[in-house]
């Protein structure tokens, strides 16, 4: 049984998809973000890092987005949602680090301007010109996104591998900072390829997506 730290909307989805996809025995349990429940004692047990996903099994943790995804499809080979060949596995997990390193932090800018200078007041116009530089990153990777989806179904080709609903968490991203998503049409395409699938479903109503009323 595997146990997912989760919080609706957050970077845990693609998890999420990803358990539900491959019919795992798994339960979740929720990490209430805005109570700050990720920074109390007995999360920090389960993960140091206070933030979620977060995936137990057999009472060992693993914890950041780039292992989880693509040991989950590791754990089930039949779901065959990793890619054979070892190159195109090495670039689906680059791939992976790339969102979570820089469109992920880009995205925290986007929210949290303010953040960097550590409680020091840096002034509305250094906020704005943070939160506008991040925006500007965020919606740079969400271009390279749309111009990699062009002419195929899926991130990496014709197969759908773990990458894929670890793509959709950054759309619904985008939507949510106000961002023209629907201009991306080969990303849009993919996002409603991605709501078709029932596992994608399954969950995005289990956590209330915005996503299923999305354009
Ligand atoms: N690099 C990590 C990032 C995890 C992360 O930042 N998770 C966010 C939710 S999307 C979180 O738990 N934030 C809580 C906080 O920062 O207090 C991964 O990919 O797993």
């Amino acid at each position: 049984m595997y146990t997912l730290y989760y919080s609706p909307g957050s970077c845990s989805m693609a998890a999420h998809i990803l358990l539900e996809e491959c019919g795992a025995d798994y339960e979740t349990k929720l990490v209430a973000l805005a109570k700050g429940e990720q920074r109390t004692e007995d999360y920090r047990k389960i993960n140091p890092h206070s933030k979620v996903p977060a995936l137990a099994i057999d009472g060992k943790v693993i914890t950041q987005n780039a292992a989880i995804l693509p040991f989950i499809a590791a754990q089930f080979p039949d779901a065959n949602l990793k890619p054979r060949d070892p190159v195109a596995m090495a670039q689906c997990v680059a791939m992976v680090g790339y969102l979570a390193s820089a469109t992920h932090v880009a995205f925290g800018l986007v929210l949290h301007p303010e953040r960097p200078a550590g409680g020091t007041d840096i002034g509305e116009a250094a906020q704005k010109a943070i939160g506008d530089t991040a925006r500007k990153n965020y919606w740079s990777c969400m271009e390279e996104i749309d111009a990699r989806l062009a002419g195929q179904q899926w991130m990496m080709g014709d197969q759908y591998t773990f990458l894929d609903p670890y793509a959709l968490v950054y759309y619904g991203w985008g939507n949510r900072v106000d961002m023209p998503m629907t201009d991306l049409k080969n990303y849009t395409a993919f996002k409603n390829r991605m709501l078709e699938r029932p596992a994608v479903r399954t969950v995005l109503e289990k956590e209330q997506s915005p996503l299923l009323k999305a354009a």
